[in-house]
C-alpha cells in the first residue's frame, strides 16, 4: 500500500497519521505533505521519522493507492483532481466536492455500498454531520425520521491548529493578533460557525441539512444551530427527532445499540472530555417527549470520528469491497 496524507501537520492530518500508524495493514510507503510553512518538519511514523514535503503539482507523479486530503477546500479543489487523474483513490476531508452529484459522500456504516468498483474522489462529510448520522442511522433505517432539530456545541479544533492556539492564548492572557474567531472564545461562546447565507443559516448549518440528507438519501426536515464553544476536542449535539412510525424509548435505545461504532453512555453525564481519542460515537440523556418524539445528547471526538477515523474507515472499506482482504476494524 502506498499512501499520502496532504495536510499532515494539521489538526485532522496529525490524527490521520496517528490512526494509520495504529493499523496492522502493511504500508510500504507513506508520504506526508504540507505547505511551505511546515516543509522539512519531522513526523514519527512507526519506527521511522518522516520528513514533511511541500505539496506541488508534481507530488502525484508518484503513484499512491490512497491519498487523504485535509488541507482545506482550496487545496483539495486544486490538487485532488490531479491525484485522481494519476490513478489514486482520493479521500477528501474538505467541503470541496461533497455536494457534487457524482461524488460519493461516505459514512461507511451507512453507505459503503457506493464504494464498490469506485475510483476517484470520495468525500468525507463534515464532523458535526458524521456523529449525528452515525447515532441516528438505525432509527432512520427502521422507522424513518421526519424532523431533526439540532444544536451543536463545537470544539475549536474543528477550525484547525490556529484556532486551538487562539483559545489557549486567550485563556492564558497571551496577546495574539491572528484572529480565527470574530469574538472572544475563551469563557464565551459564538453562535455562528462559517459564513452566513442568504437564508440566515450558516454554511456549517447548511452542511448538516444537505450532507445528512445525501448520506441517508432522505428528505428529513432539519433545523440546525451551530455554536462554537471553548472546548478543545469533542463536538456535542443536542438533538430532537420526530420519527415517522410510532415507537417507544426501549426501541429507540435498541436502534442506537444496533448502530455500528455507536454506544450508549450509561452515565448521563457525558462530556467532550470523556470521548477524547475515542473512535466511538456516544449517546446519552435519551428522553421521550411523545410516541414519535425524542431528545438525545450525542458526543464524539471531532478530529477522530468526525474526520480522520471516518476517512480511514472509508479507505479500509474501499480496500475490502474491492478485493483487498484484511481484518482491520477501527
Ligand atoms: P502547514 O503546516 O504547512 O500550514 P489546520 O486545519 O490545523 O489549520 O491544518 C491545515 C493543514 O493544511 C496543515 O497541514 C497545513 O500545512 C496544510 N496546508 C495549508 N495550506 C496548504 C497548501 N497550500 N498546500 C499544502 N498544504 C497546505
Ligand atoms: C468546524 N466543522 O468545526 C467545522 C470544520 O466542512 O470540513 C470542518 C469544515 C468542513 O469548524
Amino acid at each position: 500500500m502506498k499512501i499520502a496524507v496532504v495536510g499532515a501537520t494539521g489538526a485532522v492530518g496529525k490524527n490521520m497519521v496517528k490512526i494509520l500508524e495504529e493499523l496492522k495493514i502493511k504500508i510500504e510507503k507513506i508520504d506526508l505533505y504540507s505547505s511551505l510553512r511546515s516543509k522539512g518538519k519531522k513526523i514519527k511514523f512507526k519506527e521511522k521519522e518522516i520528513i514533511v514535503k511541500e505539496l506541488n503539482q508534481e507530488s502525484f507523479n508518484e503513484e499512491y493507492d490512497y491519498v487523504l486530503f485535509s488541507a482545506g477546500a482550496s487545496v483539495s479543489k486544486k490538487y485532488a483532481p490531479i491525484a485522481a487523474k494519476h490513478g489514486s483513490v482520493v479521500i477528501d476531508n474538505s467541503s470541496a466536492f461533497r455536494m457534487q452529484k457524482k461524488i460519493p459522500l461516505i459514512v461507511p456504516e451507512i453507505n459503503k455500498h457506493l464504494l464498490k468498483k469506485y475510483k476517484g474522489i470520495i468525500s468525507n462529510p463534515n464532523c458535526s454531520t458524521i456523529q449525528m448520522v452515525l447515532a441516528l442511522n438505525q432509527i432512520q433505517k427502521n422507522i424513518g425520521i421526519k424532523t431533526i432539530v439540532v444544536s451543536t456545541y463545537q470544539a475549536v479544533s474543528g477550525a484547525g491548529n490556529l484556532a486551538i492556539k487562539e483559545l489557549i492564548e486567550q485563556s492564558e492572557n497571551i496577546k495574539n493578533d491572528k484572529k480565527i474567531f470574530s469574538k472572544q472564545i475563551d469563557k464565551n461562546l459564538i453562535p455562528i460557525i462559517g459564513e452566513t447565507l442568504e437564508n440566515d443559516f450558516t454554511t456549517e448549518e447548511e452542511k448538516l441539512i444537505k450532507e445528512t440528507n445525501k448520506i441517508f438519501n432522505s428528505k428529513i426536515h432539519i433545523i440546525p444551530t451551530a455554536i462554537r464553544v471553548p472546548v478543545i476536542y469533542g463536538h456535542s449535539e443536542s438533538v430532537y427527532i420526530k420519527t415517522k412510525k410510532d415507537t417507544n424509548k426501549e426501541e429507540i435505545k435498541e436502534y442506537i445499540l444496533k448502530s455500528e461504532h455507536v454506544k450508549i453512555y450509561e452515565n448521563d453525564l457525558l462530556t467532550p472530555k470523556d470521548v477524547e481519542n475515542s473512535n466511538i460515537t456516544y449517546v446519552s440523556r435519551i428522553r421521550q417527549i411523545k410516541e414519535k418524539e425524542y431528545a438525545l445528547w450525542i458526543v464524539a471526538d471531532n478530529l477522530r470520528v468526525g474526520a480522520a477515523t471516518n476517512a480511514i474507515r472509508i479507505m479500509l472499506e474501499h480496500m475490502k469491497i474491492n478485493g483487498v482482504d484484511h481484518e482491520e476494524n477501527i
